[in-house]
């Protein structure tokens, strides 16, 4: 109908909009979440349209308290996230970014993810609020980080070695309490406490340099795209909220109304994929 135009007609505009403002600025900031991910079949934290975290609050586990309560539980939730990522592949936001970041070089790629697909898209060194994956480190404290086998090689862990720890969702339905099953996490080869994965919990400390830097990129800017986060975690959700203060043009892409809208000038109202490589050109 005629209103469905005219919102078509506003959303190519915002787009446009969009596009010129990202080319004609100096400092950018990227800032994603998950769901620039979600394309690539990363599942998201809190949308559950894919039913993955059906089972579980991805938010209870997500802590010091679940993993000391039961490590096997977390770090095969962890080890199955792992593995999903391995096989998944940068979709066309995070390739969108990489050639933005080409294109102007002063490009900040922050990040509150802990999988590696910007890397793999090519995006040089984005900040990980939150952590790795691919970088598991013993308990006691991040001194000897490296101490066990797969710490130096993230990736050694062949899937096929625990067929039944890594299954696919789809075939899951009657599996325990997480997905991926028990594992026991290895041993510190140093000081014989557990290893841990590399990433931040709710509850801790975000690590200093990156939060530092990103806050620092976010309050010198002049435009911060903030990508596919519900903007609900705090402090990473503060990085949109700086920029804007600091009187940068803040521009959101993401498929749902978020609580950063209001503090966005462009609100952009599509996927990461689809919508990121119209505004890079
Ligand atoms: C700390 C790593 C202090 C692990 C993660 C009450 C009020 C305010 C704050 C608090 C509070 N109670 C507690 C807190 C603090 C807490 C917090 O913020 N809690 C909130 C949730 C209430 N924060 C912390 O605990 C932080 N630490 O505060 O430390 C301190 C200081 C000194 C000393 C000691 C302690 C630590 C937080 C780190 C948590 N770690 N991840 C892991 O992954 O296993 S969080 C997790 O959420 C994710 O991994 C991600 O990093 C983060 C943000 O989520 P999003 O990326 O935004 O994902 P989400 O699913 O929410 O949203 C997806 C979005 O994508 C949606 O909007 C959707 O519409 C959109 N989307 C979907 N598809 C697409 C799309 N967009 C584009 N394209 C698509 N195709």
């Amino acid at each position: 109908g005629e209103a469905g135009g005219r919102a078509d007609e506003d959303e190519q505009g915002d787009e446009r909009g969009a596009a010129e403002l990202l080319a004609q600025a100096r400092r950018v900031v990227v800032f994603t979440g998950s769901g620039i991910s979600a394309e690539s079949g990363v599942p998201t934290f809190r949308d559950d349209l894919s039913g993955l975290w059906a089972r579980f609050d991805p938010q209870r586990l997500a802590t010091p308290e679940a993993f000391h309560a039961d490590p096997d539980l977390v770090w095969g939730w962890y080890e199955w996230r792992r593995a999903r990522v391995r096989r998944a592949q940068p979709n066309a936001g995070h390739l969108a970014v990489a050639a933005l970041e080409a294109r102007a070089p002063g490009t900040v790629v922050v990040t509150q993810n802990v999988d590696d697909l910007h890397e793999r898209a090519g995006s040089s060194a984005p900040i990980h609020l939150h952590g790795s994956l691919f970088a598991p480190r013993c308990v006691s404290d991040a001194a000897h980080p490296a101490a066990f086998p797969e710490a130096v090689h993230p990736t050694a862990i062949p899937d096929a070695a625990h067929p039944a720890a890594f299954p696919d969702a789809e075939e899951d339905a009657g599996a325990g309490p997480g997905e991926g099953g028990r594992i026991p996490p290895p041993r510190c080869e140093r000081c014989g406490r557990l290893v841990r994965p590399g990433v931040v919990w709710f509850g801790e400390p975000l690590p200093e340099a990156a939060l530092t830097a990103a806050f620092e990129a976010a309050a010198t800017c002049d435009l911060l795209l903030v990508v596919g986060t519900s903007g609900v975690v705090y402090p990473a959700a503060e990085i949109p909220r700086v920029a804007a203060r600091s009187g940068a043009v803040v521009i959101q892409i993401n498929p749902e109304p978020t609580p950063l809208d209001r503090i966005c000038a462009i609100n952009l109202r599509g996927t990461a994929a689809q919508t990121l490589p119209a505004l890079v050109g």
